[in-house]
């Protein structure tokens, strides 16, 4: 028993199950839902995550199940300019946790590069029913200097809501905001409610 239960294909069979019964919660609560619960099953995910993609993602059984992890994870992606795009499905408690699963994956928050991936990745927000989509770019470093965390290079394009970014009670996380006219907003890195989702960029499966 102890065996089986140590296996990683049981750890990861654990942790999709309980995922599910998260996700069918989540569906269910509506707008009581509890934001991000599930720390300890996050965790197993997490080290899983690693343990399957490095130094890369094997493939038969393990891979399937990684495949199934994502899209209990996540929205189905958009693909563009050879890279995957996902929402997730569930809440982020804040950007470094967003990033963490987006790295477990193999990707990072989503980076917008130019004006035709923007457009892409806006059409693909407003279509998900969820507000707000946090994605990769940050000015914690320099006030209203904008640059991705991953690559602390200068972001090429913004698109900024009507009256944005405004660092109401210091925002340096950037995001799609749906019902502000669907175009970014900067907000809290930290900021969370039951309509906040990230969007990850990740590697062609
Ligand atoms: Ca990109
Ligand atoms: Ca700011
Ligand atoms: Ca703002």
């Amino acid at each position: 028993m102890i065996t089986a239960w140590t296996s990683p294909l049981m750890v990861l069979l654990c942790a999709l199950i309980s995922l599910s019964c998260y996700v069918t919660a989540q569906e269910s609560c509506g707008a009581n839902c509890p934001v991000l619960n599930f720390k300890n099953v996050a965790k197993v995910l997490l080290q899983k995550q690693r343990e399957l993609c490095s130094p890369s993602c094997p493939s038969g059984d393990e891979k399937a199940q990684t495949d199934a992890l994502l899209s209990k994870l996540f929205n189905p992606p958009v693909i563009y300019n050879n890279k995957r795009y996902a929402i997730s499905k569930i809440p982020y408690s804040d950007s470094d946790e967003a990033m963490a699963y987006c790295n477990a994956f193999g990707g990072y928050l989503a980076e917008v590069d130019d004006a035709s991936e923007y457009k892409v990745l806006q059409s693909y927000v407003l279509s998900n029913p969820d507000d707000i989509v946090l994605i990769g770019g940050t000015d914690k470093a320099k006030e209203g200097t904008w640059t991705f965390q991953r690559t602390c290079k200068s972001i090429p394009f913004l698109d900024w809501c009507s009256a944005q970014p405004d660092n109401y009670g210091d925002e340096d996380c950037l995001s799609f905001w749906k019902y502000g006219g669907g175009k970014m907003n900067d907000i809290q890195c930290n900021f969370r409610n039951s309509d906040c989702r990230f969007m990850c960029e990740l590697p062609i499966a």
